[in-house]
């Protein structure tokens, strides 16, 4: 008798994962449990973060007696805890470190993945409610095994990524993530602690009604730019315009909202900065990845996202992600002559 269980756990899906590849060493399934644990912890204080003025603000001395952590410093130890005391991890590199953080141990040594974090995306928005997310990124290591990660297993094109995600604190929280298998989402169940497979192989539509930007810097976009966001405001029966703008400040929040609904999010470079605000290893590279699976596409206004190549941990991109059909018009305009 086969007991065919309705609602999968994030744990039996990657168990069932394995069973569909024999030669799985579960290495990276048990990579994605540890960032889901670590996430558990993270959800717990995010949840509870409008409180932190009674608890203590970030410095204090809470009333547990503990010091209360800047809640990005807090998720980044978070997952740090959990990886570098797994199997799966031989380092990592986060927007909290400088530079990346080789476990160098003789387990961790041996371990054929490197991840790259964002910890906390979007914290500045916590104490006014919005959600905010953690965004992961993870490589098979270029280095020898059974020596300590190096610098070359961080700074790898996107398109080596063998798998990458993020955790969306929001009205509930969610854990997404990709692997070359498709795109899958899991929500946490608070009854049993578990996060339970609610949005099987997400796909990003064609098109979609949205558009996400940073209107305030309008006149420091390059014209092109300014061109397609002003052919998003416009009545076009082509595209179907004119398109709603939703732009909530907090990049998962957006690019989730996308990926689900379709739709397009530009955070494109400014006259003062040329290379943008959000970050290429652990922002941009993530949701490509993810939204490329899912069908649509991402760029630095140029290229692929995931064909730059890195050469250094905390480099900027112009980033534009979402709906192929609505990607493509913005490429349009972006190479017009
Ligand atoms: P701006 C949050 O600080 C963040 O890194 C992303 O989550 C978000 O999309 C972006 O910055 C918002 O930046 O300049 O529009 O406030």
């Amino acid at each position: 008798m086969i007991i065919n269980r309705r609602i999968q756990t994030l744990d039996e899906f990657t168990i069932q994962q394995m069973r569909d590849f024999p030669h799985a060493t579960g290495e990276l399934a048990g990579l994605l449990r540890d960032i889901g644990l670590a996430a558990k912890r993270v959800n717990v204080e995010v949840n509870k973060a409008g409180l932190v003025d009674i608890l203590g603000d970030a410095g204090s001395i809470n009333v547990q007696g503990e010091e209360v952590k800047k809640l990005d410093v807090y998720a980044n130890n978070q997952f740090v805890g959990v990886l570098q005391h797994g199997i799966s991890c031989a380092g990592i590199g986060s927007e909290e470190l400088d530079d990346i953080l080789v476990f160098d141990d003789p387990v961790s040594n041996n371990s054929k993945y490197v991840c790259l974090f964002d910890p906390l995306d979007g914290s500045s928005n916590i104490d006014v409610n919005v959600s905010i997310g953690t965004i992961f990124s993870v490589f098979r290591r270029v280095s020898e095994l059974g020596k300590p990660a190096t610098q070359e297993d961080f700074l790898q094109q996107g398109n080596k990524q063998v798998a990458a995600g993020y955790v969306i604190y929001g009205s509930s929280t969610m854990l997404v993530y990709a692997t070359r298998r498709g795109v899958n989402g899991f929500t946490l169940d608070p009854s049993i602690g578990e996060y339970t497979l609610s949005h099987p192989n997400i796909t990003c539509p064609d098109k979609g009604k949205m558009y996400s930007v940073n209107h305030g810097n309008f006149f420091q976009y390059d014209e092109p730019v300014k061109k397609y966001i002003t052919a998003c405001q416009k009545k076009d029966k082509t595209n179907g315009g004119p398109y709603t703008q939703r732009y909530i400040g907090s990049m998962v929040a957006d690019v989730h909202r996308n990926l689900i609904k379709g739709g397009i999010f530009m955070y494109p470079g400014t006259t003062d900065k040329p290379k943008g605000k959000l970050r290429l290893l652990y922002e941009c590279n993530p949701f490509a990845f993810i939204v490329e699976r899912a069908g649509g596409l991402a760029t630095n206004g140029k290229i692929r996202i995931l064909d730059v190549q890195p050469t250094e941990l905390h480099q900027r991109t112009p980033f534009f992600i979402g709906s192929k059909g609505m990607m493509e018009e913005l490429e349009s305009h972006l190479t017009e002559k």
